[in-house]
C-alpha cells in the first residue's frame, strides 16, 4: 500500500538529473494537524530501550463524541458498502484516478475491485469503519478512509487495534485540510467500537514514524519495464543480456511447491503465528483470519505451501497482486506487479521460496516483484537480482509510544 509508487532507483536518479536543481532543503515541523493527535513530535527523543511503552492518550469511551463530525458545507458522510457492486465501483474508481502516485506522477495504484474487498473485508469488519464523503447535490464519491480490526503485537504488547488504508481526497479536492476531518471520523468511530490504536503505513513522512522499510524490485519483463520507464538499461548493458540474465525456470524448484488449499488453514495459520513472533510489530491470525488474508484469490492474493513426504506441510510463500495504471501510456495501460506477502521458511530456504513464488508470478504474467527489506528479506533480495526502488515506507502507530523498530524487525505486511 501507501507508499509512493516506487521504481527502481536508477531511473528516477537519471530523470531527476535530467531536471532542474535540487529541492527547497528545508526542515518544516509545522504539523497543526498531527500536533494535535495522540503521536510523537518529529523532535521528541526516542525512547530508551528501559523506558516504558504504552498509549499517549488513555482510552475512554465515555468520552467520545455520539455524533460525526461537521463536514464543509455541501458535503455529507457516506459508508461505503463493499458488497454493493455499483458502490465498490465508485471507490474503485475514486482509487483509480486519484490515490498513490510515484514522485514524477508516471504510475497509480490500480487496486482492482476483488483486492478492495479482500483488503477491506476481513472476518469482523464494519461497514461505518468504510468512511465516504458524497457531494450532497451530486452523491458524487469525492473522498475515503478504511479501517478493518486487527490484533496487532508490537514490542511484545498485544493490542485490540485496527489497521488504516485507502485515505483519499480527490485530486479537485486537495489541499482544502479534508484528510484531517476524514482521519478524526474514522478515529472517533473506532473509538465508539473500543479501539484506540491502529497501525498504518504511507509514502510521506508525518509524525512520527516507528521505523521505514524500502521496497525493492525485481524485474521480470525488462523490456516493458524499461519501455514504461519503471527501470532502464545500464549504459554497459544491452537489452539481450539482461533479458538473459533475468530468466526464470519455467516451473517452480522446490518439490512439493504447490497453491494453499483451505484444509492447510490450521497448520499454516500456526506456522505463520509462530514465524511473526520473532518480530517486534506484526499481527496476529487467527484461522478465519488466515483463511481470509492467505487463502488464494483469483486475480488477487496467491498463496502457496511446501508438502514433504507423507504431507507435512514446512513451508509457505505468498504475493498479492497489485497492478498500477502507467498514465498517459497508449500500449501499456498498466504494470503488473506482484507484491511479496507472507513467506515462512523453516525447512525450505526463504532464496528458494522467494524464487519459486517470482516464477509463478513470471507464470501469471506480471512484469515486475516487489518486496520490502522487512522479516529476512534483505538477506536475499539482491542475491535473487532485486534491485532497491524510490519509494521508502514508513510504519506508524496511532497512540501507542514505544522504541524504534528496524527494517528486519517489522514483521507487519500491509496492502
Ligand atoms: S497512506 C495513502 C494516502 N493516500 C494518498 O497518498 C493518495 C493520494 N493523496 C491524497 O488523496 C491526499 O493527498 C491525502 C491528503 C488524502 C493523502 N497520512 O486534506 P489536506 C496530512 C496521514 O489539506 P490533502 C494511507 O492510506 C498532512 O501531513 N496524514 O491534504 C494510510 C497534513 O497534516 P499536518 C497525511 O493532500 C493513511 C494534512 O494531512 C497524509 O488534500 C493513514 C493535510 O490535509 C497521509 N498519507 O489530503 C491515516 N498525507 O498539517 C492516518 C497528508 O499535521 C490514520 N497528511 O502535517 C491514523 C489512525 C486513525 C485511526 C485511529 C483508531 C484508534
Amino acid at each position: 500500500s501507501k507508499f509512493q509508487v516506487s521504481k527502481l532507483k536508477h531511473a528516477v536518479e537519471e530523470a531527476e538529473a535530467a531536471c532542474s536543481g535540487p529541492g527547497s532543503g528545508g526542515v518544516a515541523d509545522d504539523h497543526a494537524f498531527w500536533y494535535s493527535q495522540p503521536v510523537p513530535r518529529m523532535t521528541d527523543p526516542e525512547l530508551g530501550p528501559d523506558e516504558p511503552r504504552g498509549p499517549i492518550v488513555p482510552s475512554d469511551i465515555s468520552t467520545v463524541p455520539k455524533e460525526a463530525l461537521k463536514l464543509p458545507a455541501g458535503f455529507e458522510w457516506s459508508s461505503v458498502r463493499l458488497d454493493d457492486d455499483s458502490e465498490l465501483s465508485e471507490l474503485y474508481t475514486l482509487l483509480k484516478e486519484n490515490y498513490v502516485e510515484d514522485s514524477q506522477a508516471m504510475f497509480r495504484f490500480e487496486y482492482s475491485k476483488p483486492f478492495i474487498q479482500w483488503a477491506m473485508m476481513p472476518p469482523g469488519y464494519k461497514l461505518e469503519w468504510h468512511v465516504g464523503v458524497r457531494v450532497s447535490s451530486s452523491r458524487k464519491l469525492v473522498a475515503f478512509i478504511g479501517a478493518t480490526p486487527a490484533e496487532i503485537v508490537i514490542h511484545g504488547d498485544r493490542l485490540s487495534a485496527c489497521e488504516v488504508n485507502f485515505l483519499c481526497v480527490h485530486k479537485k479536492l486537495r489541499t482544502k485540510r479534508l484528510a484531517p476531518v476524514l482521519i478524526r471520523e474514522v478515529t472517533r468511530r473506532c473509538n465508539l467500537a473500543g479501539v484506540f490504536q491502529a497501525a498504518y503505513t504511507a509514502g510521506v513522512v508525518i509524525p512520527k514514524p516507528v521505523g521505514f522499510c524500502q521496497y525493492w524490485h525485481r524485474s521480470l519483463n525488462p523490456k516493458k519495464l524499461i519501455d514504461v520507464g519503471f527501470s532502464s538499461l545500464g549504459p554497459r548493458n544491452t537489452m539481450s543480456r539482461l533479458i538473459k540474465m533475468l530468466k526464470l525456470p519455467d516451473e517452480p524448484l522446490t518439490r512439493g511447491f504447490r497453491p494453499l488449499r483451505p484444509a492447510d488453514v490450521p497448520v499454516c495459520c500456526a506456522m505463520l503465528n509462530e514465524h511473526l513472533k520473532r518480530f517486534k510489530y506484526y499481527q496476529v491470525f487467527d484461522e478465519a483470519e488466515f483463511a481470509h488474508w492467505l487463502l488464494p484469490r483469483e486475480g488477487v492474493v496467491f498463496s502457496y505451501v511446501v508438502e514433504g513426504e507423507g504431507g507435512a506441510l514446512t513451508d509457505m510463500a505468498s504475493f498479492y497482486n497489485l497492478p498500477s495504471s502507467i498514465i498517459g501510456n497508449e500500449k501499456y495501460p498498466t504494470l503488473h506487479a506482484a507484491y511479496s506477502y507472507y513467506t515462512v521458511a523453516k525447512k525450505t530456504s526463504l532464496d528458494a521460496l522467494m524464487k519459486d513464488a517470482m516464477i509463478e508470478a513470471c507464470r501469471h504474467n506480471f512484469d515486475v516483484f516487489n518486496a520490502l527489506d522487512l522479516q529476512d528479506n534483505a538477506s536475499v533480495l539482491s542475491n535473487l537480482k532485486f534491485g532497491p526502488g524510490d519509494g521508502k515506507l514508513q510504519y506508524y502507530a496511532y497512540n501507542w509510544k514505544c522504541q524504534k523498530i528496524a527494517a528486519n524487525e517489522v514483521g507487519l505486511i500491509l496492502l
